[in-house]
């Protein structure tokens, strides 16, 4: 052998190495773990490196995968990364993500898994966002479809490309789920059985929020109260952002500015609002502070390898972060709800916690915007020990399991509401969310539904952008055609920066302040329909503001739409900015609920679907006020001159609804000759209604016009139609 051919012999020989490094890895179990739902387990997969915190408790198997199940991924290991694949037969359109710039229709996306602090999505072009939602949905072409998880918290990179969908991991093997259903709803559902669903949130936290970093004292937070009901303008809550805290130190209050914060909720109440108030994770290293000193006396602090506790910049500077993988740190935490809650305080805001850390210590290409990846983390009960690497994607929903548990403890009686900038999938068991720090622009503004569309499709029905833009300055343009059809998105926040022009309804001068009106008017309307939706969705999973295809999964040409969006099946949304949105076919009536808003061109429109039947309420200034009386009812009948439709309500607070204290009620309606007959067809839970529901007004919408008739619960409601 001379020297060359051992040259050329050396770079095969590794050639070979590094093709063999990338190791396939067979399957060691498949299981059926749901109805048509499979888990699929790799050789060597462990779980103390790879725990699942995504599921809500480990599937159990209920049998073999069954013979004809057609979707198996194949995963390889390389260098100790875990990837997997599942190759795709035949025109799919996917779905989902979870939080994801771009559009809906995610054929030929990629998305990184590391969840970010990024402020106008300007991180890696908009791929890395704050939350990890490793799921992809397929549709097929007959509208049945699938959906695959891929149960892991490791860095990671998702890609949809039309004939594959990759799941590429820093990390161990991991266990992946897929459910293949007839439609792309029974999917849904099938994630919910894996992952959960929301908890029926508050009714008040379904009104209108108004926030702003920060309206920095007590005083400007009751002018600001004081405006909305002055103007008669319904708004539910307004936010404390980060500067109500003494120097940014979390569970404080700014001594001089929100000297008496009891007062400042208490007068809030009593106005019909509600006071939600953020809180981060990092605890400013400071011997002096109560927070600090306990949760070092608790050991509950993220450490460095060295031992030493690990610091790093946010707000307050020099910051501790709790260890949020280990039980002891998580009580520890949810147990400084008890005093600040104390307060009147009705929700939480959790931000920050991807987490951001402001940190130049460490080289950024090992740390990425937060902890370096090697700090390790304690875990403890279900959880292994682990480096930030693993834990990271899911630090942000365990700190909103302690955060909610803390809040439910505190408040037995009373439904949490909690909002998180980072998650993970699965994580809407805990909190609500919104997209981060969006800014005023016409491609945020049109990017803000298929951002949400896409978390609803990914488990997540709570959600809304910051409407109007949170960074720069909103012109009252664009304000008016973000509320007009943000008033219909599942969390309806207004929200804007420190340093930007003032982003109130009244801002903009009487016009887009009657616009505004007009447009939270019009979802204040709709809280019995929303609630209702809400209610579902806390039973199945299903997204609340869901994409038009929904209406139709066969119909090809509704599968890219993302201007207009679907509320619920039977309300659909069309924002003033859509240009030839593609909508479903079959009936569908324009609905026009309070004065003003055909002439406003900056609403949107608002169609019922023939068939349905949609619950509404009086216009309201808080959704404590209560608008169930008279009952409103829009009917619109399919081709059949048949409708139905359903209304939930309850105490809108507490957990009275568990045992029995609701109402389901189902309405049903019925042309014959020229009669229709509107009725109650049936009702469940032990809820006294009739004193809730003593009249009902009925629009029937049927060829453009309006026909009302009106009457009580128990006798039915004749329409005469001409
Ligand atoms: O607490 C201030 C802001 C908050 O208003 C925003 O909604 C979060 O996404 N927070 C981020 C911290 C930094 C903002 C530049």
């Amino acid at each position: 052998m001379n020297f060359k051919t051992i040259l050329f012999s050396i770079f095969f020989i590794s050639l070979g190495i590094s093709k063999s490094a990338a190791q396939e890895v067979p399957l060691l179990k498949t299981s059926l773990v749901g109805s048509r739902i499979v888990e699929f387990v790799p050789k060597g997969f462990d779980k103390s490196k790879t725990p699942s915190l995504i599921l809500s408790s480990e599937p159990k198997s209920k049998g073999k995968m069954p013979a004809d199940w057609s979707l198996i991924p194949e995963f390889t290991f390389k260098n100790n990364k875990a990837s997997a694949v599942l190759n795709l037969k035949g025109e799919i359109s996917l779905y989902g993500g979870g939080e994801v710039t771009g559009p809906l229709l995610r054929n030929g996306q990629s998305i990184k898994l590391w969840n970010t602090d990024t402020g106008a999505y300007s991180v890696e072009g908009g791929k890395r966002l704050y939350q990890t939602h490793p799921w992809v949905m397929g549709v097929r072409q007959d509208g049945t479809a699938f959906g695959i998880i891929f149960d892991s918290t490791w860095k990671a990179e998702l890609i949809t490309n039309s004939d594959q969908i990759i799941y590429n991991s820093e990390g161990a093997l991991f266990k992946v789920y897929i459910i293949d259903r007839k439609s792309p709803q029974e999917v849904i559902k099938g994630l919910s059985e894996l992952t959960g669903t929301i908890k029926l949130p508050p009714r008040w936290a379904l009104g209108y929020h108004q926030c702003r970093f920060s309206y920095d004292s007590e005083k400007r937070v009751m002018e600001i109260a004081d405006n909305f009901r002055e103007k008669k303008i319904p708004c539910d809550v307004i936010w404390m952002d980060i500067d109500y805290m003494q120097g940014y130190r979390v569970f404080t209050f700014d001594s001089v500015r929100f000297p008496n914060p009891k007062i400042l909720n208490d007068n809030l109440h009593k106005k019909g609002f509600r006071a939600v108030y953020m809180i981060d994770p990092g605890v400013k290293v400071d011997k002096e502070y109560s927070v600090y000193k306990t949760g070092t006396e608790n050991d509950v602090w993220v450490k460095k390898n060295n031992g030493q506790e690990y610091h790093g910049k946010v707000w307050p500077g020099d910051c501790a972060f709790p260890d949020f993988t280990n039980p002891k740190s998580r009580n520890w935490w949810a147990g400084l709800y008890k005093d600040f809650l104390s307060t009147g305080i009705d929700g939480v805001w959790n931000d920050m916690n991807e987490p951001a850390v402001n940190d130049n210590d460490f080289p950024e290409d090992k740390r990425l915007g937060t902890m370096p990846y090697d700090t390790p983390h304690k875990g403890g009960g279900n959880l292994p020990s682990g480096s930030h690497l693993l834990y990271h994607n899911a630090y942000g929903r365990l700190m909103v399991e302690a955060s909610y548990d803390g809040i439910l403890k505190t408040n037995s009686a009373k439904r949490p509401f909690l909002l998180t900038r980072s998650n993970l999938l699965g994580g809407q068991r805990y909190a609500a969310t919104w997209t981060g720090d969006n800014y005023a622009g016409w491609d945020h503004l049109k990017l803000s539904v298929p951002m949400s569309l896409t978390l609803g499709l990914s488990g997540q029905p709570f959600s809304g952008p910051d409407i109007g833009g949170f960074l720069g300055d909103t012109s009252g343009d664009l304000w008016a055609n973000w509320l007009g059809f943000g008033a219909f998105m599942p969390f309806a926040r207004g929200h804007a920066c420190a340093g930007t022009n003032d982003k109130e309804p009244w801002a903009y001068g009487e016009a887009i302040e009657k616009t505004s009106r007009i447009a939270l008017e019009r979802r204040y309307r709709l809280l019995p329909y929303l609630y209702t939706l809400f209610y579902e969705s806390s039973k199945t999973g299903l997204p609340v503001m869901a994409p038009v295809f929904f209406a139709d999964n066969k119909d090809l040409r509704l599968r890219a739409e993302e201007q207009a969006f679907l509320l619920g099946e039977n309300l659909l949304v069309v924002p003033a900015f859509a240009k030839n949105p593609v909508l479903p076919s079959g009936i569908w009536e324009e609905l026009n609920l309070v004065e003003g808003e055909k002439e406003d061109k900056y609403q949107a429109k608002l169609s019922i679907k023939g068939g349905s039947i949609i619950p509404a309420g009086k216009i309201i200034q808080n959704a404590g006020e209560n608008s169930f009386d008279p009952l409103s009812l829009f009917v619109c009948l399919d081709k059949e001159g048949k409708a139905k439709g359903e209304l939930y309500l309850d105490s809108g607070e507490g957990f009275g609804f568990q045992k029995g204290d609701y109402a389901l009620m189902t309405f049903s309606a019925e042309k014959k000759n020229n009669v229709v007959i509107v009725r109650v067809s049936d009702t469940t839970g032990k809820r006294n209604i009739k004193e809730e529901i003593k009249e009902i007004n009925v629009n029937l919408v049927l060829e453009g016009k309006t026909y009302k008739g009106s009457g009580t619960l128990k006798d039915g409601i004749s329409i005469i139609v001409k």
